[in-house]
């Protein structure tokens, strides 16, 4: 599929960078958009280990869902709309690598949902945060009601969404809404650094701890500990663990493949 709002490259060995970009929007997700990143998600290098996922230019990541899209909408169209979005993040918090959102700047409504979405949010120091959705007539349509709660817990997530008020970096990192702040010109840089750092270990036990975490969520703790327990006993089926453990007894780096 040819894109027109996405742009993909690896930086570095492993390393994916998918760029969202709609310049008159700011990055707003707009139906074409969401159905590119469909495709995208579907089809994913293989080669990627850690996939980074930004916005063009240096003003925003994703200022939101796109409100000229949606205003004319009825409530089936607006049905479709919220399917669409809250699939493809589906998608996306479920590929088997490791996600991070790389907020370059505003991060509002559809915005915001979509960094809940990925693993990690590491963010610049002039970024803005919100769901300001409610201020539009809406409530958060892409599952950030849900996301949002979860990451943040229930206190945070109905501050900012009921009151729909935008948040600075520091507050974000205050609601563990990000798990990192650094000056924009820093941002590209550290992002690749939590890659790298990712990639180190083996890519089988990383992979077997997302779906752990990501399965292990909705079930009943002891559902949860007995899932834990399988992934864990496969990871002994994969060489990484005889590798991993063996350097650590040889007192030497491991070498994952
Ligand atoms: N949708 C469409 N266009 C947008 C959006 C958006 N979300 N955000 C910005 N733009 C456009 C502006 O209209 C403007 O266009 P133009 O140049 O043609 O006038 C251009 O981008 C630049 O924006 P501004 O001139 O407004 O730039 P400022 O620096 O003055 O302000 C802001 C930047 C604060 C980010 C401001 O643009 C803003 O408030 N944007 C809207 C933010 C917002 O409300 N986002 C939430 C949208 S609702 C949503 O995301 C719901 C998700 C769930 C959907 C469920 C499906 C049904």
């Amino acid at each position: 599929m040819e894109y027109k709002y996405l742009e993909f490259s690896m930086p570095e060995d492993g390393i994916g960078l998918l760029t969202l970009s709609a310049p008159q929007s700011l990055n707003a997700l707009n139906s074409g958009m969401l159905r590119e990143l469909d495709d995208f998600v579907q089809h994913v290098p293989s080669e990627v280990r850690v996939l980074l996922v930004t916005g063009a230019g240096s003003k925003a990541f994703v200022a939101g869902a796109d409100i000229s899209e949606m205003q004319p909408l009825d409530e089936a169209g607006a049905l479709e709309f919220a399917r669409l979005g809250s699939s493809v993040f589906r998608k996306i918090e479920l590929l088997p690598v490791p996600v991070i959102a790389v907020m370059n700047g505003y991060a509002l409504g559809g915005g915001c949902e979509l960094a809940l979405a990925c693993d990690l949010r590491i963010t610049s120091e002039r970024s803005r945060f919100g769901q300001p959705e409610v201020g539009l007539g809406i409530i958060p349509g892409f599952s950030g009601t849900v996301r949002l709660t979860r990451i943040v817990g229930p206190a945070f997530a109905k501050e900012l969404i009921y009151t729909g008020k935008t948040i600075d970096a520091s507050e974000a990192y205050r609601m563990g809404l990000v798990n990192a702040v650094v000056p924009a010109e820093q941002l590209m840089e550290e992002a690749l650094q939590w890659a790298r750092r990712i990639m180190a270990n083996s890519r089988v036990a990383v992979s077997y701890a997302k779906r752990s975490i990501q399965e292990s969520a909705d079930l009943p703790m002891d559902d949860a500990i007995a899932l834990e327990n399988r992934y864990f006993a496969q990871c002994f089926l994969a060489e990484d663990q005889k590798e991993g453990m063996t350097a650590f007894l040889e007192k030497r780096k491991p070498r994952y493949k």
